[in-house]
Formats: C-alpha cells, structure tokens, sequence
C-alpha cells in the first residue's frame, strides 16, 4: 500500500468541497407568502400581511431531519417575490412589516439557533432576481443585494452553503438586473470563508442539470467553469461533468418531496413514495453527487404529518439497505504487500484515510474474497477524493469454475462514491476491474452489503 510516487491529479477539492461531500444529504426549505398563497413563483406584490405562521417552530423542523438522517437544512430567506425572512433593513418587504410575532420574528435566527442545537449545517437560499425591490434593475440593486447578502451571512452563525439560484426576470419596474457575480461571490468569501457556493455555475458546487433529483450515471466532478454562467450552462454537461474539466465543482441534485417547491394543501397526498426516494438517493448521492431534498413546511409553520411519516419511512428503508455488511477476509491487489484486511476496509475517510493504487495505469483487477460463499446485493466504491478523480470505466464480476466469468455491473465514474444495486448474487470472491482511467487508478473503500439481511 505504498504511496510514494503517487501523486495528486488536479484539478483537486477545495477544503470546503471536501467537507461539503461528506454531507451526502441535506434538506432544502421552501418557505414565504407563496405558503400563504399556493404560487410557485411570487409576483413580489403580496401583502406581508399573508405571512402569518401562528405555529412555527423551527425546533420542529430540524428535529425531523435530524431524525430522518439529514445533515443540514438549506432555507430559501428570499425568493423571488423579494419577501425577507429575516428584518433585513434594505428591504420593506420583510418579516417585520408582517404580523408573524408582531412583526418582531427572524426565521433566519429561529432556524440557525434551532440547527445549532442539533448539530445540523444551517445554509440560505437568497434569489438574486427580486420581484419587489424597487432598485432591481439598476445599479444600486447590486448593492442592495451584497448588503444583504452580509446581513444575512454575519448575523447567524457558520453557514455551509450559500445557493444562488440562476433564475434572471423582470423587476417590479419591468427590468431585468445584470448582476454583480464577482460582487457577490466576493461578499460571500469574506463573510463565510467556509461556506460552499452553489449555482448553476458553480464557483463550488454546480446544479445538476435537472429538479429530479439525479445526477448523470457518468458523473464528473470537473467542469471548465470558464464556459459557464449563473443562468447559462448546458444542462447535459451540468449533468455528467466533464472529464477533462479544468475545474473541481461537483454537482448537487435538487428535488421536492412534493410536486411543488412551496407546501399547498392540495398536494398533501402527493408526496413521493419511499421507493421513489430510494431511487433519488440511489441516482444522486449514489453517483457521487449531494442530494438537496426539499421539505416545505406548511402554512402554519410546521413539517405537517405526513412529510414526517415520509421521511422517516425513508430514512428507514436506507438503513435496511446497508444494516447488513458483508466482511471480506481478503482483498487481493487491494493490500499489495498483505496488509490485514481489516485496516483496508475502514478506509472509508478520502481526507484521512490511506488508499489503494495500482502500481501502474489501467486496466487494474481487484480479488474480494468472502469467509464462505454468501449473497450480496449493494457494492459501495469510493475514490480518494483528494487524489484527483480518476476512474473512467469499472466492472464488476464473478467467476466460477460452474459458470465461468460473469458480469454483475458496470459503470463508468466513481468520484466520492458509487453506490450499486446489483442482483442477488451467491459467490464466494467478487472482482473488480477498471478498465478506464485518468492517470493511475485509486480507490479509497470496497464494501459489500446483502440488503435482505
Ligand atoms: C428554481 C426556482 O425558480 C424555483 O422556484 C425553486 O426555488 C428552485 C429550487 O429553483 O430556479
């Protein structure tokens, strides 16, 4: 397992993107007058006085994605109607005009005290398009918006994530804005050095191309930002990178566990099912990509009933699929000098962790020996993020003196991880082989679970 002479393959994460891959899941919060309303999209001329959430309670909401297995939550303070969930002093358009708490509330503060408490990462939605602030369209706007942008991003807390969403429309005056993105980036780097900036552009973190949740079966961490903008980037390559990318901006899938992003009566029936979501995860952070899921709480400030029930049948089913790990005694090429397997199997920490490395370019093969004949059916591969990602083209089989050699999957990229569903298989040894790569194939973890216990 020596790594001498292997060497880093940029581009590389930034330490902020290697934290931010190791969330895996978080959830997204769609919340404002459009709750009050039952619009997706606000015109920015609804009363503040509509905002009025007798109930809320932002302990609530962190509870339940606590306990449904989220990492964080990610709240859209201002949409594009323009209304602030904090009293930003920029706008007079906010939770101070409304009767929320007597116009005295902060949802901005609730929340991230909330997120705090429980140990989630507290991250803001702000749209820079702003369909009530009468400066939008000029100028000034952009300072209206970076001002904001510091409020919000000094007066909370750490934040993980700061998402921009690329929606460009009219103002209340009818213009369209050009927007400061270095401005604003800026502000966000001085306030929150930490934080991920996601658009669909990146800088940090790019949007996958799509709202269904998924990212490309192939699934590239690298992009050439340089041909992107927030607003203008092609969404097949948003998709499924691009491997000769200059840039490390790995995607994150965006979906709502509802068919709209904001709550309505109506679609309290309409939630996605438990396999539906499973196939999310599968598809988002199963190709190595973040999933974003969106859990919009109600007009009364809470995650109603059966958003709760939702998540925590999911949560459940997840941790069915993985209950049941498969030891491997002995792992072939994995540990070239036979190091015990047991120090290669907990290789599971890309920043930490060491790794396996071919000695030399692709194809590589790989021997996974089991204590007995067993069946599995979930293989979890991860790449020494750190390192570069490399593997281009993989396969997975079994070979038996009854059958012969047999292919059980077979994929393409890996990146933070590769999550595969593959059939019910009995075997006593599985291998792997790459068969593409950039550079010298690496991996960080193999593991082996029967999801039927
Ligand atoms: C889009 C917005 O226009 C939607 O309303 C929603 O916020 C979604 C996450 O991003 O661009």
């Amino acid at each position: 397992m020596s790594q001498e002479g292997f060497n880093p393959l940029p581009p590389l994460p930034s330490p902020r993107q290697v934290t931010w891959h190791k969330l895996e899941r978080y959830c997204f919060v769609h919340f404002g007058p459009n709750t009050f309303t039952g619009n997706e999209w606000g015109n920015g001329k609804e009363s503040e006085q509509l905002f009025n959430p007798k109930n809320l309670d932002c302990r609530q909401w962190v509870q339940v994605f606590k306990d449904a297995g989220f990492a964080g939550v990610v709240i859209t303070a201002k949409h594009h109607d323009g209304f602030c969930l904090w009293p930003s002093k920029f706008s007079t358009h906010t939770v101070a005009e409304s009767p929320w708490k007597n116009g005295k509330g902060d949802l901005l503060k609730e929340l991230s005290q909330a997120c705090r408490a429980e140990g989630l990462k507290f991250g803001v939605y702000l749209s820079p398009w702003d369909r009530n602030h009468p400066d939008y369209g000029t100028p000034k706007y952009n300072d209206v918006f970076k001002s904001m942008l510091r409020e919000v991003l000094t007066h909370y807390g750490p934040v993980f994530e700061v998402w921009f969403d690329g929606a460009n429309g009219e103002g209340p005056n009818g213009k369209k804005q050009e927007y400061d993105w270095p401005g604003f980036i800026q502000v966000v780097r001085q306030c929150q050095p930490n934080a991920v900036i996601f658009s669909d552009a990146g800088p940090d973190v790019r949007w996958t191309g799509n709202e269904a949740g998924y990212a490309g079966e192939t699934n590239w961490d690298m992009i050439d930002r340089s041909k992107f903008s927030p607003g203008h980037a092609d969404q097949s390559i948003l998709n499924s990178g691009v491997e000769s990318g200059p840039d490390w901006v790995p995607a994150e899938c965006d979906v709502s566990i509802r068919p709209g992003w904001f709550w309505r009566a109506s679609e309290d029936s309409k939630l996605k099912s438990v396999d539906k979501l499973l196939d999310i995860w599968y598809g988002s952070v199963g190709r190595g990509a973040n999933l974003i899921l969106n859990v919009p709480p109600n007009s009364d400030g809470l995650i109603s009933d059966g958003d709760v029930q939702r998540l925590q049948a999911f949560n459940q089913a997840l941790e069915k699929e993985f209950a049941h790990e498969v030891p491997v005694v002995d792992a072939e090429e994995l540990v070239a000098n036979g190091t015990a397997l047991e120090s290669a199997k907990d290789l599971v920490d890309p920043e930490h962790g060491a790794f396996w490395h071919s000695a030399g370019s692709a194809p590589a093969k790989l021997q996974f020996t089991f204590a007995a004949t067993t069946t599995v059916d979930r293989v979890i591969l991860q790449e020494p993020i750190l390192m570069g990602q490399r593997i281009a083209k993989f396969s997975v089989f079994t070979d038996d003196l009854q059958n012969g050699q047999k292919t059980i999957a077979e994929g393409t990229t890996i990146g933070a991880r590769r999550i595969l569903k593959i059939p019910l298989t009995k075997a006593k040894d599985i291998w792997i082989e790459i068969e593409a790569s950039r550079g010298i194939p690496a991996l960080s973890r193999v593991a082996f679970y029967n999801s039927q216990g």
